[in-house]
């Protein structure tokens, strides 16, 4: 019979890191096809302008060069989509090639394809152009409101917050290998969505999707930046095509700075209204996002989100909050860890700290009194159902396990002898998805399984945690389960890794597989020797699963300096069922080192459309040595979203832990009468704070 020994929930070691740690990875840039040809951009200098002479005659028949590219040569092929998430949306699908006029610095505006790497960049060099620049520009495509409830009066609360454009960085910079494969072909794409990719390239190339299989091995990060088809990709899919040779681009880091896909970067501002007991009772807000110069397929999801989520777990009933979109004169602003939530949950916890401190209370007691605490799920006021979470239960928790009251007496001890520190708590929602997952399991003739998902692998540790889930139903050692994804040939079908889904989704469609070919066969305690059994699934998950957390930063200001060092986080985390704790935990710190990236140092600037950060030179990303100290408390509640009661947790690091250190820097400052200070919160505006200079 079938063993009991449980798999989910297992600290199981990610089977991965003997591959990862060997350096026995497969990258794309690892692919280096017999005959490979390779591809470099010209990119525009200009933010703005009319491309008035493009010349590439020379550069056409410079030593090793076999064929220029212009958006001539992308003249009546077709478009990627973009995914128009909230009515009324008008859409700027990419541009592989700059066509009559750039957008922005960065843009590509022809591609040479050479025998070596080093011809092709110097051909680069021997490309002829002009442009007449035009002055920027800022469109709006979006307009939306969410409008609920009875508007209330009472005393009103105002923040003012703007973030930075942050860049996803990934470790491994995009790359394309594309190979000419019968009729059609094979791509090899470092991203999160190869069915999404291979869909869009069919598009733009006018082929069957069935011609084009797109494989994605080890993708070393990702983090919202490769979850769309690039422009780039395109072409270089194009130049394999039309010459019948494979062609391999790999991003130099400073092409990602300028063109890869870039997050936040949104202004907000919010209302609050108490009621006569100083409780919330409503929220107006104003969304303003930018897009960049063109919309990746998933462009609109970080507004929506943003909108649908801010009143967060707390028991508002009337809202009016207007978001919009923008393009703007830069790379193109797509989903990035959080999308929208970070945004959300900050704006919404600067208000709740600053009704605290309006009515002279705590901000711990200030929260107690305004989350929500009825039933699940809960229709919020923006229309979505919340399905399950304790939120009053993470803070209490939260504030036990911190010892919140020893930690304010300390605080007073501290600031009555001159030191500048603080603590800052924020509540955060996650929605982990919607939509549909696919999943196939295949039993063996050798009695071992196969399972196939299209939630695609970035460094989570898929292999690991879905031969988990296959394992307890089946009674085996997951040893006897090998994980498939990331090759559309394998799995035609699927959505891939993004906004927390794939174990919440994913994982359920694998489960439902899974079950299914057991209730078919039977429980047994030998699988070899039945004969190959496959069983197919497509779970369309009914509602999102909604993870949520508390978090207490603590934070010192140096007087002198401004520097800051942030000397504790304390997070209660509810993930829902956890599938594997290990991974659990490795998801939560990975989102908070981005979280404190974003909150405290990261920022893509631009002057006049020109790019000020264009290197990690200029752009500063947290090292090992800026993280906290950190205390991970687990307080799961099943999901009722799915019958695993799976929830995400890949990106709450990036939602929870930025709106605790900003309340906790402000709550620093509360002595200084500071502003409303924005992101990110770099020394030298910590001490113009202290100083009592502009920010
Ligand atoms: S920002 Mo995520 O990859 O949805």
């Amino acid at each position: 019979m079938q063993q009991t020994v449980s798999w989910i929930g297992k600290a199981m070691a990610r089977r991965e890191d003997a591959r990862l740690l060997k350096g026995a990875g497969r990258f794309v840039d690892d692919h280096q096809p017999e005959g490979c040809l390779f591809l470099e951009f010209l990119r525009s200098p200009y933010a703005a302008g009319r491309i008035t002479d493009l010349d590439v005659s020379e550069a056409a028949v410079a030593e090793g060069v076999i064929a220029v590219l212009t958006a001539a040569d992308f003249a009546g092929l077709g478009q990627a989509a973009v995914n128009a998430l909230l009515p009324g949306a008008e859409v700027h699908p990419l541009e592989p090639l700059a066509s009559g006029r750039v957008k922005a610095v960065g843009q590509a505006i022809a591609a040479v394809i050479a025998e070596t790497r080093e011809a092709a960049r110097d051909a680069v060099e021997l490309i002829a152009f002009d442009i007449a620049e035009e002055p920027l520009a800022i469109r709006r495509v979006l307009r939306h409101r969410w409008q609920s409830g009875v508007p209330q009066t009472g005393r009103e609360i105002s923040v003012q917050l703007d973030h930075a454009l942050v860049a996803p960085m990934a470790l491994e910079p995009r790359a394309t290998v594309a190979l000419p494969e019968g009729a059609g072909l094979r791509v090899h794409l470092s991203t999160q969505t190869p069915q999404r990719c291979r869909t869009d390239l069919a598009a733009i190339l006018g082929l069957a999707p069935s011609a084009i299989r797109v494989l994605t091995q080890d993708v070393g990060g990702a983090f919202g930046g490769k979850a769309s088809l690039m422009p780039e990709d395109a072409v270089v899919a194009l130049a394999a095509l039309r010459l019948g040779r494979p062609v391999k681009w790999t991003a130099a880091r400073s092409e990602e700075f300028q063109a890869a896909t870039q997050g936040r970067g949104g202004e907000t501002r919010a209302v609050l209204t108490l009621d006569h007991q100083g409780v919330p009772v409503a929220l107006s807000a104003e969304l303003r996002f930018p897009l960049g110069h063109w919309m990746p397929y998933s462009a609109l999801a970080p507004l929506r989100n943003a909108g649908r989520i801010l009143p967060g777990p707390y028991a508002i009933e009337a809202v009016d909050i207007e978001a919009q979109a923008h393009l703007t004169p830069g790379a193109a602003v797509n989903i990035y860890r959080g999308a929208g939530r970070p945004e959300a949950a900050m704006l919404m916890e600067r208000l709740i700290d600053k009704a605290a401190q309006a009515q002279g209370l705590d901000p711990l007691e200030m929260r107690r009194r305004a989350l929500y605490r009825g039933a699940f799920p809960r229709a919020t006021p923006t229309g979505e159902a919340i399905c399950s979470g304790d939120f009053a239960a993470l803070l209490d928790r939260l504030e036990r396990e911190a010892d919140y009251a020893g930690l304010r007496a300390r605080q007073a001890e501290r600031r009555a002898k001159g030191a500048v520190c603080g603590l800052g708590l924020a509540l955060y929602i996650e929605p982990c998805g919607q939509g549909w997952e696919s999943a196939e399991l295949r039993l063996e003739a050798d009695g071992t399984f196969t399972a196939l998902t299209g939630s695609s692998a970035q460094g989570q540790g898929r292999e690991t945690a879905f031969a988990q889930i296959v394992a307890e139903i089946m009674g085996v050692t997951p040893d006897r389960v090998r994980v498939v994804q990331g090759d559309t040939e394998a799995v035609p079908e699927g959505i891939g890794a993004l906004a927390s889904r794939s174990t919440a989704i994913g994982g359920t469609a694998m489960a439902r597989a899974t079950r299914r070919m057991l209730d078919q066969l039977g429980p047994r305690n030998d699988w070899s020797g039945i004969g190959p059994v496959s069983v197919r699934e497509r779970y369309e998950a009914p509602g999102e699963a909604w993870a949520s957390g508390a978090v207490l930063a603590e934070v010192a200001i140096c007087p002198d300096t401004g520097h800051l060092t942030v000397e504790g986080i304390t997070w209660v985390d509810d993930a829902g069922r956890v599938l594997n704790p290990m991974l659990v935990q490795g998801q939560l710190i990975g989102g908070l080192a981005q979280g404190l990236g974003a909150a405290t140092m990261e920022r893509m600037a631009y002057a006049d459309g020109q790019l000020l950060t264009g290197s990690l030179m200029d752009y500063a990303v947290p090292r090992a040595s800026d993280m906290p100290p950190v205390r991970l408390i687990s307080q799961p509640l099943p999901s009722t979203a799915n019958e695993m009661g799976f929830k995400g947790v890949g990106e709450a690091g990036c939602i929870g832990v930025p709106a605790a250190l900003l309340n906790a820097v402000q709550d620093a400052l509360l002595p200084f009468d500071a502003p409303d200070l924005s992101l990110p919160l770099t020394p030298e505006k910590l001490w113009r704070a202290m100083t009592g200079l502009e920010p």
